[in-house]
């Protein structure tokens, strides 16, 4: 077990490490998940590892799109299960989305491994086992969805996607919120909505956002998606990262 004093400095990022380790050990995570992390992490770092006020519209937008939604579905892979399964499943209630696993690198085993892990932290109903549906554009395993979870979805959140997928699924006209680190992404570039900080921070703040707003009539939802700008949000972001400055 773990044994990091909550008074370190980096406690919180050492944490996020341990549970990526973790996941690995437990299947749940893939090796190329511990790459990304450590990207995210000096992206983090950058930002002063902390919600820059661009990113907080940007989740109270998303919170927004996915109260709106006719069909919102929550994306989960490797990284996401490891780090914020409770939370996930949080948001999925608030917003009334359903939850999708959805991976890059897809196994059964791993599929197996998440699902079980989901399930352990009082998630009802997964989707992603039946992959009857298809991202047009994408390499067979990659390209498998639920064709009655993402595949029919109108709002998506997929944290820490790959760049090609997030481009595929915005092809397909979905809107997608995606929550990455990294301004410069294909990813947060594709986005409708770019969720520029750390799934750790991002994924609570969506949820408190939506409990906020879940009085609110369609048109006020919708005039906080119409005063979004996700280039502004992305500039915002970049922008803090080569200063320091947070916007
Ligand atoms: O579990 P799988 O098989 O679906 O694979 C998941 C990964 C993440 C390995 C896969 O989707 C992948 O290869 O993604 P990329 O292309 O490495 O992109 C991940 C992005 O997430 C990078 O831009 C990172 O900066 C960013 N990132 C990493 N950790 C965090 C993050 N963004 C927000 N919060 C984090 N904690």
């Amino acid at each position: 077990e773990i044994d990091i004093p909550e008074d370190h400095p980096r406690y919180q990022s050492l944490l996020t490490r341990h549970r990526i380790e973790e996941g690995v050990e437990n299947g749940i995570t893939s090796k190329q998940g511990l790459i990304a992390e450590g990207r995210g992490e000096a992206f983090d770092y950058l930002l002063g590892e902390r919600t820059i006020e661009s990113a907080d519209r940007a989740e109270r937008t998303a919170a927004a799109y996915l109260l709106r939604a006719e069909h919102p579905v929550l994306s989960v892979n490797g990284n996401v299960a490891a780090l914020v399964p409770r939370e996930i499943i949080e948001l999925a209630t608030v917003v009334n989305a359903e939850i999708e696993i959805n991976l890059f690198n897809r196994t059964p085993e791993r599929m197996d491994a998440i699902e079980a892990h989901l399930h352990s932290h009082g998630a009802a109903a997964v989707k992603g086992r039946t992959a009857d549906g298809r991202i047009p554009g994408l390499s067979h395993e990659r390209a498998k969805v639920d064709a009655d979870g993402i595949g029919s979805a109108d709002v998506v959140l997929v944290p820490l996607e790959d760049g090609d997928r997030a481009e595929a699924l915005a092809a397909m006209g979905k809107i997608e919120l995606v929550i990455d680190l990294n301004p410069l992404s294909r990813s947060a570039q594709h986005a409708t909505v770019p969720i520029i900080d750390n799934i750790l921070r991002a994924v609570p703040n969506i949820a408190a956002h939506a409990k906020d707003l879940a009085d609110a009539s369609d048109a006020e939802l919708t005039d906080i998606i119409d005063a979004f700008d996700s280039s502004e949000a992305l500039t915002a972001a970049e922008d803090a990262i080569r200063t320091g400055r947070l916007s």
